[in-house]
């Protein structure tokens, strides 16, 4: 499956770049032809009713702590991870649609690798946050050009389930440990500096009131979280992309879930271009930026 052109409706600007490099995320407004954001609306709706491909994360939180929120009536946090390795259409959108462009651009980089790609839908009345936590605990992976592209496939607000991102959070220079995604246990045997706790309404998160057609995106190391989708009515479903490009070395993490392909890398490896991460987009002369 090809699907709809690459390029992107509008390039990445000069700002936009600066402040990805400050915050450690940027919101990117109609940027993302809705072609592609319709190509993964069944798709998604295929993932997130087949219990093998998706964890119900709801169930998940009620699994690992006592402690509330829990949701109580139909709502529903559902995720899955890896589906552009079985399907088509996840297939075409992680390397043919304008995001390897936009996160080259985003990070100067010079080639980029699909790393991986993630589901994530808030049905409504979800009570389960996305507890604060940092990507790159998760990645098998170290570097500087990390990022991951969070693209809405609703219309999105606090109430709905925004992400909050902690600003400038990704100059830190520390790898978090990683935690449950939807408690702030951490991974039995994961490693990393402890996750800090933050206030739901400390002045450093930045949330982004995001349309289909936007794209977020944020550094591998910046702390983020999301809220619960409070509404009766709307529901929040997205899609992740995570890239990474040049300059960027295998780093295997204990404790954290592998893919097949971590079995023949070894921590310090470059990362090259293999179908377990292929390159996806690379830098030619005149490539837009
Ligand atoms: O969508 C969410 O609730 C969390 C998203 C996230 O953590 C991610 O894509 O890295």
């Amino acid at each position: 499956m090809s699907g709809p052109t690459s390029e992107p409706f509008r390039p990445v600007t000069d700002d936009e770049i600066d402040a990805f490099a400050r915050d450690g995320v940027v919101h990117l407004p109609a940027i993302l032809p809705n072609e592609w954001v319709e190509l993964l609306v069944e798709p998604v709706e295929a993932t997130i009713t087949d219990p093998v491909i998706t964890t119900d994360m709801t169930a998940l939180r009620a699994a690992v702590t006592d402690t509330p929120p829990h949701s109580t009536g139909p709502g529903r946090f559902l995720s899955g991870v890896d589906h552009w390795l079985h399907d088509p259409a996840f297939a075409a959108f992680a390397t043919a649609s304008p995001l390897p462009a936009i996160a080259a651009a985003l990070m100067d980089a010079e080639r980029i690798h699909l790393y991986e790609d993630s589901v994530l839908v808030k049905e409504p009345g979800t009570a389960e946050t996305t507890a604060l936590h940092q990507d790159l605990g998760y990645f098998h992976l170290d570097g500087d050009r990390i990022c991951t592209t969070w693209v809405p496939l609703d219309p999105v607000t606090v109430e709905t389930g925004a992400v909050a991102y902690l600003r400038g959070s990704h100059r830190s220079g520390l790898v978090h440990r990683p935690n449950w995604f939807v408690s702030d246990e951490p991974l039995p045997g994961a490693e990393g500096t402890p996750v800090p706790t933050i206030d739901v309404d400390d002045p450093r998160l930045i949330r982004f009131v995001v349309q289909p057609g936007d794209v977020v995106v944020h550094h591998a190391a910046t702390l983020h979280g999301a809220g619960p989708n409070r509404s009766t009515t709307s529901r929040r479903r997205a899609v992740s992309v995570r890239y990474c490009g040049n300059d960027v070395r295998y780093q295997l993490r204990p404790g954290v879930p592998t893919k097949a392909h971590h079995d023949q890398v070894r921590s310090g490896d470059q990362v090259v271009d293999h179908p377990g991460c292929p390159v996806v987009w690379r830098r030619t002369v005149g490539s837009a930026r």
